[in-house]
């Protein structure tokens, strides 16, 4: 029995439900991913009972010796892996990324031109309820109808119109190569600030298979747990000018102290990135996810911009007569974990929108190539095709768990296959 079995049992069992929901289903949330068992441990461990308000040599606590050490690794393997001046390894996630680049270069009610949520953005890129959009006036760009790729002609009309302070490209549910380098142009042209939130596609620039923000953008922020398969956390990249700005926002300006088992972690993991391995992951990660668009497509599926070039793929399920949410609840009843998202031009609501966001990340961390996507995106079509027949969804469900316990989910001990049972 573990400490925390006897100590806690509810929470226990929560936790081990959770851990056989992702060993026995398809986890295919295009911003979710297994850490390695060391990133795992590095985030359970005594870091997280240390105070380190400051950085590195200038803190305002004693006994931070160690976790000097550790920020200090971090911060150097950020910016090894990125080819970056300065990082801060500091944010505790992607929003507290972009609000830190926010309160370095906005004052409230300044202009940000930033993708539509409902093209691909993000929340914190000026969404109205978000403090982005109420701080700041958030204009917002999109996609082409014809083609659903960034309008940059629209990207360059309305920055010559408004005059944004801070351009930001990067995107959540963007199934393309984003050109940053047309950005900073723009940028460049208008008097703008250029900030790319490379969230989703870090880890695919990090291989060097997406092209690199860092050498033509002021701020790059991201999370550390999506394709880039680390903690839930997040980190800015920046030039050497823009540093000390940059760390006395996140400290003291938005933050107390940092999560140094999660900064620990976030070490780990730039280290793991950097491994000849973590490339070949990557180009994985793309050639399953083009698999897998083009079995979906073949089933009958759309999917926005007619396919992908990284790791996640947009179906519009409105064109097999289903929506967004029945689609993601007859997925959930087969063992399979996607969630509802907009589509570009959704003429539907985002709690009931059209279509689906399906990623490619976590999978190929089990192992599985393109063989398997053909079969996991047959088990897709069918469970949408027997959306409203639950008998046949939890037969799915077996054939899934069946399936999917042949491929170890790091750092769990593999789940003895149930076939043949109930
Ligand atoms: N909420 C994340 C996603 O699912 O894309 C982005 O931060």
């Amino acid at each position: 029995m573990s400490v925390l079995e006897s100590a806690d049992p509810a929470v226990w069992e929560s936790i081990c439900l959770e851990q056989r929901r992702q060993t026995d289903g398809l986890e295919l949330i295009a911003s979710e991913n297994y850490t390695s068992a060391a990133v795992m441990e590095a985030a359970g461990t005594v870091l997280t009972n240390k105070y380190a308000e400051g950085y590195p040599g200038r803190r305002y606590y004693g006994g931070c010796e160690h976790v000097d050490a550790i920020e200090d690794l971090a911060r150097r393997r950020a910016c090894s892996l990125f080819d970056a001046e300065h990082a801060n390894v500091q944010p505790h996630a992607g929003s507290q990324a972009n609000m830190a680049v926010y309160l370095t270069v906005l004052q409230p009610g300044d202009t940000i031109l930033a993708l539509d949520l409902a093209h691909g953005g993000h929340l914190t890129h000026g969404m109205h309820l978000n403090f982005s959009g109420r701080l700041y006036r958030a204009v917002h760009y999109g996609v082409r109808p014809d083609d659903h790729r960034i309008d940059f002609d629209q990207v360059a009309a309305l920055a010559r119109e408004h005059r944004p302070r801070l351009i930001v490209a990067g995107a959540s549910a963007y199934p393309r190569e984003i050109d940053h380098a047309k950005f900073a142009d723009i940028a460049r042209d208008n008097d703008a600030l250029l900030m790319v939130d490379m969230a989703h596609y870090a880890g695919l620039v990090a291989a060097g298979i997406h092209n690199s923000p860092v050498p033509v953008a002021d701020f790059v922020t991201s999370t550390s747990h999506k394709t880039l398969r680390g903690p839930r956390s997040g980190f800015v990249l920046c030039r050497q000018d823009r540093a000390r700005d940059l760390d006395r926002t996140v400290f003291p300006g938005m933050q107390g102290g940092p999560l140094m088992h999660i900064v620990a972690a976030k070490a780990v993991c730039f280290a793991e990135a950097a491994q000849p391995a973590f490339r070949e992951y990557a180009r994985q990660i793309v050639e399953n996810a083009r698999m897998l668009a083009d079995v979906l497509q073949s089933g009958g599926l759309q999917l926005a911009s007619g396919g992908t070039d990284n790791h996640l793929m947009l179906c519009d399920v409105t064109s097999i007569g289903l929506t967004g949410r029945i689609a993601e609840t007859a997925l959930d009843q087969a063992g399979i974990t996607v969630n509802k998202n907009m589509i570009p031009f959704d003429q539907r609501k985002p709690l009931d929108p059209s279509g689906i966001r399906i990623g490619t990340a976590a999978l190929t961390t089990r192992g599985m190539k393109a063989d398997e996507m053909k079969r996991v995106g047959s088990w897709i079509l069918d469970a949408l095709q027997h959306a409203d027949d639950t008998d046949h969804l939890q037969r799915l469900r077996q054939d899934i768990a069946d399936f999917a316990r042949c491929y170890p989910v790091p750092g769990i001990d593999p789940v003895p296959s149930q076939a043949g049972q109930d």
